[in-house]
């Protein structure tokens, strides 16, 4: 079975593009699943099954979506394979900056939308940094002149990834990112294999369901800011 990560922050337009893709892949008798993982909730398993494609919904509730991911990967493979898949596609909630879930050997992609301004590629970090495909979307709703600066910033931040423009209302694109999907590797077991990139370090007080606030109730792997010194404001 073939694997794909698809990661990106919320509403870039990681389920209109990836149904378009499948719909393409349907076409040509190619059978794929679909893992979607959120925090709290998800339209995402409706979405999917509208369009008759085979998805399930992992919620990490209050753990980090993806961390929830990484500890279900390989439940994630075994699930694709009893159905029978072809392809199984990976949709992260992209809701943290620091994390990724993308996996060595494994094709990872990043979907980014035209309109979440031109200095998200350089914030979304590993997500986008460490892509092979970056799928930007929206560009219907953008000019030329704008669509072209966008796509030189990710370019910025991920120098060998191959950008494709896909438009996730009117599938324009959609064939093209099915081709790529196709072309990932085969994945038989993920034991052992590696995150692309390790995920944050945490592990505090407010992780264990603390709430107050102050020293005294901060303990673990708490990091404190150097603020700048400077004259008080004279009135
Ligand atoms: N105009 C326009 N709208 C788009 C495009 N792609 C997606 N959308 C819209 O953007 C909204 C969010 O799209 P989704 O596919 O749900 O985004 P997502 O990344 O899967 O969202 P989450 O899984 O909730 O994080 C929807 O209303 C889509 O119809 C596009 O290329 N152009
Ligand atoms: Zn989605
Ligand atoms: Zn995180």
């Amino acid at each position: 079975m073939r694997l794909v990560t698809v990661a990106g922050p919320p509403s870039s337009g990681k389920t209109a593009v990836t149904i378009k893709a499948i719909a393409s892949l349907h076409r040509e008798g190619v059978r794929v699943g679909v893992v979607k993982f959120d925090s709290l909730s998800t339209q995402d398993q409706s979405l999917y099954e509208k369009q008759g494609i085979a998805v399930t919904t992992g919620l990490s509730g209050n753990l980090c979506p993806d961390h929830f991911f990484v500890s279900n990967a390989s439940d994630c493979l075994s699930w694709g394979k009893e159905l029978g898949f072809d392809l199984l596609v990976i949709e992260s909630a992209g809701l943290c900056n620091r994390c990724a879930p993308h996996i060595q050997g494994v094709l990872a992609v990043c979907v980014i939308d035209n309109l979440s301004g031109v200095d998200t590629p350089k914030k979304i970090g590993p997500m986008l940094k460490m892509a092979d495909v970056v799928v930007v979307t929206k560009g219907d709703i953008v000019s030329q002149a704008e669509r072209e600066v966008f796509a030189h910033r990710v370019r910025q931040v991920n120098t060998s990834a191959v950008i494709l423009h896909v438009n996730g209302l009117t599938g324009q694109g959609g064939h093209e990112l099915g081709r790529l999907l196709l072309d990932a590797p085969e994945t038989t077991d993920l034991e052992g294999k590696l995150l692309r990139f390790s995920m944050p370090a945490a592990l505090c007080s407010y992780c264990l369901g603390q709430r107050r606030i102050g020293s005294d109730y901060q303990m673990g792997n708490v990091k404190k800011m150097d603020f700048p010194k400077g004259e008080p404001c004279t009135p």
